[in-house]
């Protein structure tokens, strides 16, 4: 095939392509290549399909690109860095884009948080995070502390860690003769008999935090090293911490010394109209996960933020030792720190956490003016992260939602379900005739579909 034909923004329309090799992630494989939905390019809040026509996308990618797909600032930056570094090893060795980033990332987190781990997407860091947690404790004189706490209906990501202190069922299932051993998990908090309809923080459930209390008197604190949660539960179906929820958890851990980790991954970075959701919940934790948000979704990479008592700890023995044996081929790929640089610039210049916050009450109404349309049972959000709950059918749970999905593809929307869960995380910048015409569209899809 020539440049040119790759170039071409619906060459790949060509029906000789063959969908055979691809192992599609997270995909129902034989029913996509039966009837496939493919996207060529985007710009700003749209994809183009293979077939030229616009779709308007409302999970931002896939809670990725809040500032709107191939932003040209992001794209120049790593067009510029590609052809000057492309790779830079990055044990024992260093290159510039990367130790600014972190600085960069230090100064947007909350204060205490002077160091940052780069790994290449939300699953390593999470993992890169527990092993944080646990080699913490080890050189701090606590090595009984293995155990790890998760919490039911969260998402980690699927590396063996995320998936065992993971909550969703579907992602464990297969392996559950191999997760990690010392798991336990917290009680999720979704209750449609309590909170159908809240708009923001639910006010039931902040009760269930205390649950901590009963797996630390079983297991002793003394073997407890960390406990993992969503600050808002994204992949789950968008389940909003209730009121007084995470600072209970926190309150527990401090006082049995445990620590607490955040999973930011699809939270930060203007998603709840900060750059961390812990500082719009004001309740600060040890450790915290990003990726997704932190380069726009245009390069992967993910990090780790840790408290400097945490990194000061590991920064003994000799000094020409290395101090943690963790890393990654890509930590801290020099395009990838580009394109984070780049995106931290976008945020800050065109004051997009602030237009989150703007957009939240928009939204709000937008998406809770379904409320009595068919086969809705509840609807939620925070910040612009937002779920509509479907009734599932009889005997066949998940399949309306995957409906729902395909059918708004048709009609030039890409709303994602988790079984029957509608997820929306729009664009920071979304505007109130773009959630109209989105929502206009579901819920005609939801009068036709049964
Ligand atoms: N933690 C959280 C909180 C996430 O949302 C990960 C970790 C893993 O990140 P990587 O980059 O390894 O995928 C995620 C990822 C969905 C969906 O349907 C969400 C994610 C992944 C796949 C699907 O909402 N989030």
């Amino acid at each position: 095939m020539s440049l040119e034909a790759l170039n071409d923004p619906i060459s790949h329309a060509d029906s000789a392509l063959n969908l055979n090799a691809y192992w599609m992630p997270f995909t129902a494989n034989r029913a996509f290549k039966d009837n496939p939905r493919m996207i060529e390019s985007a710009d700003g809040f749209y994809y183009t399909a293979t077939d030229g026509r616009k779709i308007l996308d409302t999970l931002s990618g896939l809670w990725t690109s809040g500032a709107g797909h191939c932003h040209p600032k992001i794209v120049k930056a790593v067009q510029k860095q590609v052809a000057k570094l492309d790779y830079a090893v990055s044990f024992q060795i260093g290159h510039p884009g990367a130790f600014e980033l972190a600085e960069r990332l230090t100064k947007l987190a909350p204060e205490g948080f002077d160091h940052c781990f780069f790994t290449n997407s939300g699953s390593e860091a999470v993992d890169t995070a527990l092993k944080i947690a646990l080699g913490y404790h080890q050189v701090t004189g606590n090595p009984t502390r293995t155990h790890l706490v998760g919490r039911e209906k969260s998402y980690h990501g699927v590396n063996f860690g995320g998936i065992s202190v993971g909550g969703l069922s579907a992602t464990r299932k297969m392996f559950s003769g191999s997760l990690l051993p010392n798991t336990h998990h917290l009680p999720h908090t979704h209750n449609l008999e309590q909170n159908a309809y809240s708009r923001g923080q639910p006010k039931w459930g902040a009760h269930l935090a205390d649950e901590l209390e009963r797996i630390i008197t079983l297991q002793d604190a003394s073997n407890i090293a960390a406990v993992i949660v969503e600050p808002v539960a994204g992949s789950a179906g968008v389940l909003v911490p209730p009121v007084d929820y995470l600072r209970k958890l926190r309150e527990i851990c401090d006082r049995h010394g445990i620590l607490l980790i955040f999973d930011e991954v699809i939270t930060a970075f203007g998603r709840v109209g900060a750059a961390f959701a812990c500082q719009r919940f004001d309740v600060i934790p040890d450790i915290i996960t990003t990726a997704k948000g932190l380069t726009n979704g245009m390069i992967p990479m993910g990090a780790v933020l840790v408290r400097k008592e945490i990194y000061d700890a590991f920064m003994n023995g000799p000094e020409y030792a290395i101090e943690f044996f963790h890393g990654y081929t890509y930590s801290g790929h020099p395009v990838a720190a580009a394109a984070g640089l780049a995106t931290l610039d976008v945020y800050e210049e065109e004051g997009l956490f602030e237009c989150a916050r703007e957009n939240e009450k928009i939204f709000e109404d937008a998406i809770h003016s379904l409320q009595g349309t068919r086969h809705v049972i509840d609807i939620r959000n925070i910040g612009l992260m937002g779920a509509i709950e479907l009734e599932p059918r009889e005997d066949d749970p998940g399949v309306r939602g995957y409906e729902v999905h395909k059918q708004c593809f048709a009609e030039g929307l890409l709303v994602r379900n988790g079984m029957d869960i509608l997820m929306f995380s729009p664009f920071l910048r979304f505007t109130q005739d773009l959630f109209e015409k989105a929502f206009d569209i579901v819920t005609n899809v939801l009068k036709k579909i049964d």
